[in-house]
């Protein structure tokens, strides 16, 4: 394990060496990436930033499924903080309606390896938050030792190298217990999709190789691998 008092991106360390096997970490980014050229904030100190470099011995069509496996290992591992997780698919981790930890997987080399990076908010004050919605494990009622980074670490790396050994052994499996995680499923949504289009319909399921079908008015089904989802809530009239 590498720890960095500053790194532009521990993604774009990681996957600079991609030695599988290896984690970054980093107290401070200062060009920490989202998906889709965004940007992913965090104040010195107050977050757990790293990334893992795995070689995940996958066909290519369960590659997708990474992502969502490291959103799991995530939801799982703040569980026992005493908070109570819910994914938005793709892998956001959310509690409520507040964006709790952002996950980037990219695939890079020959032989590839997943630079799994993952951005987790656990000491943050309200104001040290960034916009749309977004909380800390501290804000959502962690127990004081429940938030304690190193803890919470360790934790993740256990849930994750569970979760990757699920998608080789039991793929079917692993995505059955996704769906049974994923609190987009049966929601109102509007996907974006990645040339910008949106569509609304009614999230029905998982589909084997990660994609979420929606179902739209007209009773047509579509299937997403990508985009980003907006869970419409009709009640409120709020969105997360
Ligand atoms: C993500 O992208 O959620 C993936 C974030 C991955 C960050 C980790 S940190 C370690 C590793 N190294 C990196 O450089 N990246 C990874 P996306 O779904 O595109 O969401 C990005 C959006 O989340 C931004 O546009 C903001 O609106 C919001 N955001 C930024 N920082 C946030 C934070 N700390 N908490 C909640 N939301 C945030």
């Amino acid at each position: 394990m590498t720890l960095l008092p500053t790194a532009p991106s521990t993604n774009s360390e990681a996957a600079r060496t991609a030695v599988r096997g290896s984690v970054v970490v980093a107290e401070e980014q200062t060009a920490g990436r989202g998906r889709l050229d965004r940007s992913w904030e965090a104040p010195v100190g107050a977050a757990l930033t790293f990334s893992a470099v795995v070689a995940p011995e996958l066909p290519d069509l369960h590659w997708p499924l990474i992502p969502l496996a490291a959103g799991l290992a995530v939801a799982d591992a703040v569980r026992r903080s005493g908070v109570i997780p819910t994914l938005k698919w793709p892998n956001d981790v959310l509690v409520g309606r507040g964006k709790l930890a952002g996950i980037l997987v990219e695939r890079t080399g020959s032989p590839p390896v997943a630079v799994i990076g993952i951005g987790l908010n656990v000491d943050q004050s309200e104001a040290e938050l960034p916009v749309p919605p977004a909380t800390s494990l501290r804000l959502a009622g962690a127990e004081a030792a429940g938030a304690d980074r190193t803890e919470v670490f360790g934790r993740i790396l256990a849930e994750l190298t569970d979760r990757l050994r699920d998608l080789r052994t039991d793929p079917a499996g692993f995505v059955a217990k996704y769906r049974r995680a994923c609190g987009t499923l049966g929601q109102e949504v509007e996907v974006q999709l990645p040339d910008g289009s949106r569509v609304r319909g009614t999230a029905e399921t998982v589909d084997d190789e990660g994609r979420l079908a929606v179902r739209r008015g007209d009773g047509g089904t579509l299937v997403v691998s990508a985009g980003d989802v907006v869970h419409l809530r009709a009640a409120d009239g709020d969105m997360i």
